[in-house]
């Protein structure tokens, strides 16, 4: 049992090394980021896209389901002034809409702000032990969480990335690698081409020999006791898991996206821009495909994210999966079973045992 208690574990007071992604979308319910922490782990609430008041509700939820450390995860980008929207863009848009039953687009560019700064004040205001960020360096929201006395989580996709981070003095690094579910934290959307991305072997690997005091969380397809060992033997002092709680019962996915996530192949995901504007893995689908096909240009983050939102939500009413973000990692053909989010943790180390 020593070997499970990393640097990780004694910095974040946590008995276990296993880290549950928070995970935007709907997805993370404050109960399987309490249970998550009960059983020894570190829970993880999703902060991107949450109205500042139902993020304090979530986090005051967790806190009254377990007394143990959890986190706040934020994805943060720069503010940015809307583009012209091409009209390849606003005729793809309008297909899918057409798909989905609505009307075409009313041509107005939505706000790209979506309550960045908010949703971080109230993370510092209830107090919430850990902050994790994606997409960037943490800069000014580093320095804020580190002043109000939380522990701090960046996400590199490569060796130059984790270096930055270190340089921002933060507590550990998830090293994120390309067979990853959800959204890359690569710092540079554009510049990440097809088959670009690095895998979370090397990745880990070369992270963990170049930065030697780093505490570094593994992720990207780490499923099971057996990724966890792998992750360890690499020189990660963590694992972090998203996929694997994609069909929790504490889990908010969409039932039809559970149902797919359930009996997926592994050849099934994609990563794609199409959704929000920054590369992002998941099962593909119609709508990846025909953006694929037209060799659609997507706006940055998040106005693209924001221009089809509406696509997204219509496609869950009306339970079309075709339509949905169905984010998944490449583990995603290990899922069969729903489990509890606790029991999840438990078979972990009984066969990393
Ligand atoms: N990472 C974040 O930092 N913030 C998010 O909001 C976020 N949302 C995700 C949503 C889903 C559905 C999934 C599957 C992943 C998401 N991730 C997010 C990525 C995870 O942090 C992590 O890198 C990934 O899940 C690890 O790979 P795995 O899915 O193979 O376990």
């Amino acid at each position: 049992d020593r070997m499970f208690a990393t640097r990780f574990c004694e910095v974040f007071s946590v008995k276990l090394p296993i880290v549950q992604a928070g995970m935007a979308g709907g997805i993370t319910s404050p109960e399987l980021v309490a249970a998550v922490s009960e059983a020894g782990g570190l829970g993880t609430l999703a902060g991107a896209y949450v109205k500042p008041d139902a993020l304090r509700q979530s986090i005051r939820e967790v806190k009254q389901l377990t007394k143990k450390p959890f986190g706040v995860n934020l994805l943060l980008f720069e503010e940015t002034v809307p583009s012209e929207v091409s009209g390849d863009l606003v005729d793809w848009l309008n297909k899918m809409r057409d798909e989905v039953g609505l009307s075409p687009w009313n041509g107005e560019l939505p706000q790209s702000k979506e309550d960045l700064d908010e949703c971080f004040a109230v993370i510092v205001e209830e107090q919430v032990p850990v902050f994790s960020c994606a997409f960037q360096s943490p800069g000014k929201y580093g320095r804020a969480a580190k002043q109000a006395g939380m522990k701090l989580i960046g996400m590199a996709t490569t060796l130059e990335e984790a270096r930055m981070l270190q340089a921002e003095n933060v507590d550990a690094i998830v090293a994120q690698g390309g067979e990853a579910g959800g959204h890359r934290g690569t710092f540079q959307p554009g510049n990440e081409g097809d088959g670009a991305c690095i895998g979370t072997m090397p990745l880990v690997s070369l992270v963990a020999d170049s930065l030697p005091d780093m505490p570094i969380i593994a992720a990207g397809g780490i499923m099971d006791g057996r990724g966890l060992l792998a992750a360890l033997s690499l020189g990660a002092d963590a694992a972090q898991l998203g996929t694997r709680f994609l069909v929790c019962r504490e889990s908010l996915a969409h039932p039809a996206y559970q149902e797919m996530l359930l009996h997926a192949k592994e050849t099934d995901t994609r990563v794609t821009r199409a959704f929000s504007g920054r590369p992002a893995r998941g099962l593909n689908n119609r709508l990846i495909e025909s953006a694929q096909m037209e060799k659609l240009q997507a706006l940055p983050y998040p106005v693209q994210n924001a221009l089809t939102r509406e696509i997204r939500a219509a496609a869950a009413r009306l339970n079309k999966p075709e339509y949905m973000s169905l984010w998944a990692g490449q583990g995603v053909a290990m899922l069969r079973q729903t489990q509890g989010a606790a029991e999840i943790i438990n078979d972990i180390m009984d066969q990393a045992n």
